[in-house]
């Protein structure tokens, strides 16, 4: 497997945590997003969101950290990041959903407001950002685990932008068990710093 990606891209570093929790070799092509490499070729070649991550995949290219997860953990993974019984992996897609529209678009477009000038309204994407933080903060309340009560997919998917929240002026403070989560997930054996 091939990534291209970032050092500083959040859905990138999903990959690269994934990976290195199973030990699944993948070979890593940092792209400059400050030369903005990720709209030239080859990049924009094979996804025309013009975005990391990218990867090839037993030949075929893929975007979308969430098409990159869901290969990895099933074909590397048993039943434990993304179960095959219907009701678990539903379970576990609803919070990989939430990594893609409020998290997405709160979270981390709020953060990309202050870390790289992005434009846009940003009470609109702190709006989206903070009901994110009350959707996970709510199931965290009485649950160690987003998903199944254990380590899956939806942790890992959830848990770049969500521990970057401040960066975005969304503080966690409020949200201890939030707090809790984060650590737990770094505790993960294999787990990679997030920098
Ligand atoms: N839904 C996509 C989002 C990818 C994404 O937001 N990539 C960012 C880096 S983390 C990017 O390339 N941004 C540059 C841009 O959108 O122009 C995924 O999960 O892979």
């Amino acid at each position: 497997m091939k990534l291209w990606l970032t050092d500083v891209s959040g859905n990138s570093y999903k990959i690269r945590v994934l990976t290195s929790i199973l030990k699944v070799p993948c070979e890593m092509i940092y792209i400059d997003a400050t030369k903005f490499e990720h709209k030239q070729r080859p990049i924009i070649d094979m996804n025309p969101r013009g975005q990391v991550p990218v990867m090839e995949i037993e030949g075929k290219i893929f975007w979308d950290s969430t098409a990159h997860l869901t290969y990895i953990a099933r074909k590397w993974g048993g039943e434990q990041w993304l179960p095959t019984e219907a009701l678990a992996m539903a379970e576990v897609m609803q919070w990989m959903a939430l990594a893609q529209n409020e998290i997405y678009f709160g979270l981390q477009w709020a953060r990309g407001v202050f870390v790289y000038g992005k434009k846009g309204d940003l009470n609109d994407y702190q709006l989206h950002g903070r009901k994110a933080l009350e959707m996970l903060a709510r199931q965290l309340k009485d649950h160690d685990w987003l998903a199944l009560d254990r380590p899956t997919l939806a942790d890992i998917a959830c848990y770049p932008y969500t521990k970057r929240a401040p960066e975005g002026g969304l503080m966690l403070d409020a949200y201890p068990a939030i707090e809790q989560w984060l650590a737990r997930c770094e505790a993960i054996p294999g787990w990679v710093k997030l920098d």
